[in-house]
Order: C-alpha cells, then sequence, then structure tokens
C-alpha cells in the first residue's frame, strides 16, 4: 500500500516499454530498434545531415505504422488516463515516447520531452506542425516557402529535450514519482529519479518488465508487463484514496 495523501502531486514517467504491447518497438531491448538501425544514423542531428533522405525513410516508416489500424493504446495507457481523470491532486505523464497512444487513451496532462512522430518542424521558422503523410527533402515549409527544411519534431542525440523548465517544475513538486517501461539509460530521463529523491520528500517507484540497471536508486521496484502492473497499481492508489 501506498502511504501517500490524496491531494499528492504524481508525476509519471513513461519510456518505450508501456506502448511495446501496443505493437510498437522498444530501444535497447534484444529484438529493439537499435538493432536493426544505428542511432548514429537515424537519430544525431549528423545523421540527418550525412543522409536526410535515410532519416525521413525511417521515421516515415514508423509514422505508417502508428497510424495503422493495428496500433492502439493498452490497458497501460487507459490506466493512467483514467489515474489523471480520478485522482483528486495533479497527476503530470511526462513520457519520452513520440507515439501519441496517451492522447488517444484520454491522457492531457501530457508533456512528450522527446517530441511527437505526427509533428514536423522547419528548421528556418521553427514551428511545429501536425504532419500524417510521409515527409521527404522536396517538401516545402508552408509557413516561410523553403525546401529540404522540414524534419521530424523529434529530439536527436545532442539536442535539447522539450519543456524541461516544466519537467523541472514537477519533478520538485511532486510527492510520488513513477517511471514506467524505461531502461533509464537516456539522460535527462535517466537522472529524473536521483533528481526526485535530491529534494527528500517523494516516494519513487519503478514499473518495468525487468529490473533496470538503475532499479536501486528506487524506494521500490515492480516487474512485470506494463498492460497487467500498471492498472493494478491505479486501482491501488485510487482504492486507497477511497479508503
Ligand atoms: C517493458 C515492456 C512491457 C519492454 N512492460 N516494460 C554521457 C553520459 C551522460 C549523458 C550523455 C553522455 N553522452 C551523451 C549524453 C546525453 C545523451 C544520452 O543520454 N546519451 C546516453 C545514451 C549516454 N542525451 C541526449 O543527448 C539528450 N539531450 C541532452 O542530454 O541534452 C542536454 C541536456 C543537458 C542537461 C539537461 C537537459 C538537456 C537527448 C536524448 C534524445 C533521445 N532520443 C531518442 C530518439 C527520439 C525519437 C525516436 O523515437 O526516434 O529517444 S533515443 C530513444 O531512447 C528514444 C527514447 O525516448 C529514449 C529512451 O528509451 P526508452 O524509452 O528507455 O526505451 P528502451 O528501449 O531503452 O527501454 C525500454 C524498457 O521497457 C526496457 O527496460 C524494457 O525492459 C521495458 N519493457 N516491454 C513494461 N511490456
Amino acid at each position: 500500500m501506498i502511504g501517500i495523501a490524496s491531494n499528492t502531486t504524481i508525476l509519471i514517467l513513461t519510456g518505450a516499454g508501456i506502448s511495446k504491447e501496443s505493437g510498437l518497438d522498444t530501444f535497447r531491448d534484444r529484438d529493439g530498434i537499435w538493432s536493426r538501425v544505428s542511432l548514429e544514423d537515424v537519430a544525431t542531428p549528423e545523421g540527418f545531415r550525412r543522409d536526410p533522405e535515410r532519416v525521413h525513410a525511417f521515421y516515415n516508416a514508423r509514422r505508417r505504422s502508428l497510424i495503422s489500424d493495428g496500433i492502439a493504446p493498452n490497458p497501460a495507457h487507459a490506466a493512467l488516463a483514467r489515474l489523471e481523470r480520478d485522482w483528486p491532486g495533479r497527476i503530470v505523464v511526462v513520457t519520452q515516447n513520440i507515439d501519441d497512444l496517451h492522447e488517444r487513451a484520454g491522457s492531457r496532462a501530457l508533456i512528450h520531452m522527446h517530441g511527437e512522430l505526427l509533428k514536423i518542424r522547419c528548421r528556418h521558422c521553427n514551428r511545429p506542425r501536425e504532419w500524417r503523410a510521409d515527409l521527404d527533402c522536396a517538401h516545402v515549409c508552408p509557413d516561410c516557402r523553403r525546401a529540404g527544411s522540414l524534419r521530424p519534431h523529434v529530439v536527436w542525440f545532442g539536442e535539447m529535450p522539450l519543456e524541461m523548465g516544466r519537467i523541472s517544475e514537477a519533478l520538485s513538486e511532486c510527492g510520488l514519482f513513477v517511471s514506467i517501461g524505461t531502461s533509464g539509460h537516456v539522460y535527462p530521463a535517466a537522472g529524473f529519479v536521483a533528481e526526485v529523491r535530491s529534494h527528500g520528500r517523494a516516494h519513487t517507484l519503478e514499473l518495468n518488465l525487468e529490473r533496470s540497471e538503475g532499479a536501486g536508486l528506487f524506494h521500490e521496484s515492480r516487474t512485470g508487463p506494463a498492460s497487467e502492473l500498471v492498472p493494478a497499481f491505479v486501482d491501488e492508489l485510487l482504492h486507497r484514496q477511497d479508503a
């Protein structure tokens, strides 16, 4: 039983593991995305400068897959949306994922720190816009009319993650920090648990298929598939609050 008050701010960090049971691949598992493509080629600004068509092809394939009929939120996404609806305190979901499965499940208090696959932005005028089609180097920016300036609205290695100010504020305010389906390899997200603990007042919990390398940094670590662990955790929180 988690001993927290019902007005506690809860910060949830999610990673690729929460979307695995929806049919989207993780990155660092044995069959993950980085076992098939090199991250230097497709997830760095240098890779994009070297071969933009290769990077577009990589994100075009993932965008097509995301909007295909077979991909839908799973019970873990649904449980977090239910928590946001029913918890009397503040809930913030910070996701490293670029998919839109949290939104489709109904989450609204959501920060996409690594960007969004269904958006693109222009390298010159910098304006993100919704985009569901394939993208290539011939496309012209609808705002500034430059050709070849559009890129996926995602955060690559060496680039600053988005909304770090809002995230820092939530890290310092929260009374419960929950990390779901992330290996904890990528900073700054991997450092959030230490930052929360440095404030000295939050309970920290990891929910992951297996204990991550950083599991020892958390007060508590539960292992299993997100589609089972997350609904059970949300039930536990909401029922203790009813009690
Ligand atoms: C399940 C499950 C199921 C499976 N149920 N669980 C040296 C030291 C420290 C830092 C650095 C360093 N050198 C460089 C850096 C910085 C660098 C970094 O961290 N590098 C490390 C690799 C060392 N970071 C950056 O460059 C970032 N920017 C930055 O730091 O800016 C400066 C800054 C400074 C100070 C403050 C703020 C900023 C940018 C990082 C960008 C990451 N981009 C990517 C691609 C995005 C677009 C895309 O999707 O293509 O983001 S990389 C990729 O990794 C993606 C993910 O969001 C991210 C994290 O992956 P995630 O989600 O953890 O996935 P996996 O696969 O690793 O783990 C899945 C987990 O789920 C596993 O544990 C499974 O067991 C589990 N699981 N099935 C539950 N059913």
